[in-house]
């Protein structure tokens, strides 16, 4: 197996390095016109949650004091999770953005939320979890060390992933397809993730394959391609169930996955 597919791990850093990152020149938001931070979320069909967590959010964000923008990346919702979003970003500009790109394509909505970022650290959540906690050990690890990509893994030591059984099964099952066709030693390409943006914009540009298998591109090519790769474990809480079936995601993700052995191949 190449080191390439090896991203290190690290066990969660005990309570007193859960303080977030000091912003220390140039990082200082008053002396750049982006945000330091830009949280990706994309979101499908969730007036249920998504007023209470967006502000959720917002209000745990004010203890770190980071400038942020919050993203997010609808497609093909057929609730009121556009005009809840419209309202948001009406309400809270410049620090909420709603991007609508058509048919629904979890994927292709995280790579333009990606692409869109304008923050010198990207965060990729999803809207059921919202994770302040990851993003305060993933920011202090990327300011204080030389990782350029943080991946919170569901499925390694340390982690705590409290959904139903069947899911974490799959998981395992899905991260050991990839272990078997890329080569892949990781234990998540699924879970949250933040990076420096200079350093993986690119690296989400080249990703060729969208819906569920587009984290994994992402994922596997930041490593091929050499970047510092970090595995650290969090706590999976959903705020409610997936809206899509696991089973009808199947037939999809085993055939892009074959994809993606000969994409991740290739530059
Ligand atoms: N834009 C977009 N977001 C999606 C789509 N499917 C799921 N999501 C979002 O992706 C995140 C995770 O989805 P979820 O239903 O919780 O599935 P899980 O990742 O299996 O837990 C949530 O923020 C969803 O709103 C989609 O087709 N398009
Ligand atoms: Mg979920």
């Amino acid at each position: 197996m190449s080191d390439r597919g090896s991203p290190s791990t690290a066990q969660a850093p005990a309570a007193a390095d859960l303080s977030p990152p000091s912003l220390a020149p140039p990082l200082a938001p008053s002396l750049a016109a982006a945000p330091l931070v830009s949280i990706v979320i994309p979101v499908y069909n969730e007036e249920g949650i998504l007023q209470g967590s967006v502000l959720e959010l917002q209000d745990k964000l004010k203890k770190f004091g980071w400038s942020y923008e919050i993203l997010l990346c609808e497609n093909g919702s057929r609730d009121r999770t556009v005009e809840i979003g419209k309202q948001m970003e009406a309400d809270h500009a410049p620090r909420v953005r709603m991007l609508s790109i058509g048919q629904p394509n979890y994927g292709l909505a995280m790579r333009t939320g990606i692409l869109e970022a304008r923050g010198i650290f990207v965060i990729c959540d999803e809207i059921d979890l919202c994770d302040t906690e990851f993003y305060a050990r993933a920011l202090a690890l990327l300011e204080r060390s030389d990782t350029e990509l943080v991946v919170g893994s569901k499925a390694m030591v340390g982690s705590n992933d409290q959904r139903p059984v069947v899911r974490r099964l799959a998981t395992r099952v899905y991260n050991g397809l990839l272990r078997a066709v890329c080569q892949y030693s990781g234990t998540d390409t699924h879970g949250l993730k933040a990076f420096r943006r200079d350093a993986l914009t690119e690296t989400a540009r080249r990703c060729v394959l969208d819906r569920d298998v587009f984290a994994s591109e992402f994922v596997i090519r930041a490593h091929r391609e050499g970047k510092k790769v970090l595995e650290i474990p969090f706590t999976v809480r959903e705020k409610r169930p997936p809206s899509i079936n696991l089973l009808k995601r199947v037939p999809h993700v085993l055939k892009s996955v074959a994809r993606l052995a000969v994409s991740v191949r290739q530059k």
